[in-house]
C-alpha cells in the first residue's frame, strides 16, 4: 500500500480515537471541576446522637456527594451528614471521639467553646499533631458547661469547614431551673458557600485566598441546604439552637411573623430574656431563641441585614391544637448568671492586656486594588461597622496569605508578631481590643478566645447590660471592647480572629495558663 493509501485508511481511525480521548478528558475534567463523581456516597440527613458518660463514638471524615441547587458537588462530612451529627451530652460528662480521617488531607476536630483540657482542643502544634489522611486519632472531651457548642476543623477551615465540616454539641444542663420550658427543639446551622457563575466551587489546595475580607459565599445555607423547611403548629414553643459556621458572613437572623425570645448565646444563658426583632450572629457565634407563631401560614426565615435581604428557609405553621402558653411571655431573670458575672466584674483585674488590629499589604497590591476600593465607597463607610456583603470581590479573590497579613498587635510589645502571653491560674485578665478605623482595610473581626469563657464588660467605655458568658465577640469598625477573662483552665490556648482567612494570614496569638 502506498503511504497515501495507508493514511486514507488510518485517518478516520485516528480521528475516532482522538474524539474518544477528548471525550474521556472532558468527562474527567468536568467531574473534577464539579468535585462530583459517582463513586461518592450521597450526603445523609443530620442525626442526633445521645452519648452517655464514658462512651466512645466513632467520627468518620469522608468525602460525600452533596447537592446544592440541583447540582452535585464533592463535600466533606462528619459521618456522611451535612451538618455532621448533633452530639447530645450531659453537663459534667466525658466522652471519647475516635476520629477516622478519610478526607484526603490533614484535619483536626476543635470542640469550639468546650473549655476543659487544652490537649483535646484540636489545635495543631499545641494540642496535637494534624491527623493525616488515613489516620485515626482518639480525643477525649469533657463538658463542664451547659449550652450550645460546635465542632469544626482547625486546619484549612477556609475550605474544609465551608465544604461541610461543621456540627453542634448540645450540653444538657445539670440544673434546668434557668431554662424555660419548650415543646420542641430545632438545630439551625447557618453557613454559606462560594459557587461561581459557572456553578463551580473552586478552592486551591495549596494557597489560601480571599484574605482581604474572608470568603463570602454566594449561596446561603441552613443545615447545608438552600430549601430548609420547618413544620410547626401555631402556639407551639420551639427552641432554636442557631450557629453561624460561615467564614465571614454575619447573619441578621430574622423570623417575620414570630415572637422571638433571646435566651442564650455562646456559653450559656443571658442574665435576662428579651424579645427581639432579629439576632446578629457573627462567624462562630451561637444564639438560643425560643419562638412562637401565633397563627398558621407560611413564613420566611430571612437574613435581613442593612445591605441585603435573603430568604434562607421557610416555616410552615399549621393550625394549633392548644392555646398559647402564657408562660412564654414571662421574661426570666437569672440571678445565678448575674451573680457569677457581677463577682467577676467586681474583682479588680490583676493583668491588663491591650490589643490593636492591623493589616499590611505590599504597596503594589494596594495600588492594584485602589480602583475597586474607590468605586465601592470610602473605607469605613459600613453599616454599623460591619461588612455584610463582599464590597470588593475582585481584590478579595486576588488576595492571599502572601500579599495580605493580618495581626493582633500587643500594644505593650509591638515588636512581637504573634503574642505569647503567660498567666497564672486564677488571674483575672482585662483584654482591651481596639478595632481602629485607621487601618488599611477597616472591617469587623469575630475574636475567639480558646480555653476560657469571658464577659464583655464595656463597649466604647460604656458598661454593658444583660450579659452572658461568651467565647467569641465580633468587634465592629471603630469600636473598643473590654473583655474580662478569669483564667480557670491550664494549658496553652489560642486567641484569634474566627475569619479563617484572617487567622491564616497571622491574626492570632496564644497564651499559657500555668
Ligand atoms: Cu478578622
Amino acid at each position: 500500500m502506498s503511504d497515501i493509501k495507508q493514511l486514507k485508511v488510518r485517518l478516520p481511525m485516528l480521528i475516532v480515537a482522538t474524539i474518544i480521548l477528548l471525550i474521556v478528558l472532558v468527562v474527567i475534567t468536568i467531574s473534577r471541576t464539579n468535585l462530583g463523581g459517582d463513586t461518592l456516597k450521597a450526603s445523609l440527613p443530620t442525626t442526633t446522637v445521645e452519648l452517655s458518660n464514658g462512651s466512645t463514638y466513632d467520627m468518620y471524615i469522608n468525602r460525600v456527594k452533596h447537592t446544592i441547587n440541583d447540582k452535585e458537588y464533592s463535600f466533606l462530612a462528619y459521618n456522611d451528614s451535612i451538618p455532621g451529627p448533633t452530639l447530645i451530652v450531659d453537663q459534667g460528662d466525658e466522652i471519647t471521639l475516635n476520629v477516622i480521617n478519610n478526607a484526603g488531607e490533614d484535619t483536626t476536630i476543635h470542640p469550639h467553646g468546650i473549655n476543659a483540657d487544652y490537649r483535646s482542643d484540636g489545635v495543631p502544634g499545641i494540642s496535637q499533631d494534624p491527623i493525616a489522611d488515613g489516620e485515626t486519632y482518639s480525643q477525649s472531651l469533657r463538658f463542664p458547661e451547659a449550652g450550645l457548642f460546635w465542632y469544626h476543623p482547625h486546619i484549612r477551615e477556609d475550605k474544609t469547614q465551608a465544604l461541610g465540616l461543621y456540627a453542634n454539641i448540645i450540653v444538657r444542663p445539670r440544673d434546668t431551673i434557668d431554662w424555660p420550658k419548650v415543646d420542641r427543639e430545632e438545630v439551625l446551622m447557618l453557613s454559606d458557600i462560594d459557587i461561581n457563575d459557572d456553578g463551580e466551587i473552586l478552592y486551591d489546595d495549596d494557597r489560601i485566598t480571599h484574605t482581604l475580607m474572608g470568603r463570602f459565599g454566594s449561596v446561603q445555607l441552613v443545615n447545608g441546604q438552600t430549601d430548609y423547611k420547618l413544620e410547626l403548629s401555631a402556639g407551639e414553643i420551639t427552641r432554636m439552637y442557631i450557629t453561624n459556621a460561615s467564614s465571614v458572613r454575619t447573619f441578621r437572623f430574622t423570623l417575620p411573623g414570630a415572637d422571638v425570645k433571646l435566651i442564650g448565646n455562646d456559653n450559656g444563658l443571658y442574665e435576662e430574656d428579651t424579645f427581639v426583632d432579629y439576632v446578629d450572629i457573627s462567624p462562630s457565634e451561637r444564639a438560643i431563641v425560643d419562638v412562637i407563631y401565633k397563627s398558621s401560614g407560611e413564613f420566611q426565615i430571612l437574613n435581613k441585614n442593612p445591605e441585603s435581604e435573603t430568604g434562607i428557609g421557610t416555616v410552615v405553621v399549621s393550625e394549633g391544637t392548644s392555646d398559647v402558653d402564657d408562660a412564654f411571655y414571662d421574661l426570666m431573670a437569672r440571678s445565678s448568671v448575674s451573680s457569677e458575672i457581677n463577682d467577676l466584674l467586681s474583682s479588680t483585674p490583676n493583668v491588663n492586656k491591650r490589643l490593636a488590629i492591623n493589616m499590611d499589604m505590599p504597596h503594589a497590591f494596594m495600588q492594584n486594588m485602589m480602583g475597586e476600593m474607590m468605586s465601592s465607597g470610602m473605607e469605613g463607610d459600613k453599616h454599623e461597622g460591619i461588612e455584610w456583603e463582599d464590597g470588593m470581590p475582585d481584590a478579595n479573590s486576588r488576595s492571599d496569605t502572601d500579599n495580605v497579613s493580618w495581626r493582633l498587635i500587643d500594644l505593650d510589645d509591638t515588636t512581637t508578631e504573634n503574642f505569647e502571653w503567660s498567666f497564672d491560674q486564677g488571674d483575672v485578665v482585662k483584654i482591651t481590643i481596639e478595632n481602629s478605623t485607621r487601618t488599611m482595610h477597616p472591617m469587623q473581626h469575630p475574636i475567639h478566645i480558646h480555653g476560657q469563657k469571658f464577659v464583655v464588660a464595656s463597649i466604647n467605655g460604656e458598661a454593658t447590660t444583660n450579659r452572658a458568658f461568651q467565647d467569641t465577640v465580633q468587634i465592629p469598625v471603630g469600636a473598643t471592647y473590654e473583655l474580662i477573662v478569669q483564667m480557670e483552665n491550664k494549658g496553652t490556648w489560642l486567641i484569634h480572629c474566627h475569619i479563617p482567612e484572617h487567622m491564616e494570614s497571622g491574626m492570632m496569638g496564644s497564651y499559657t495558663v500555668n
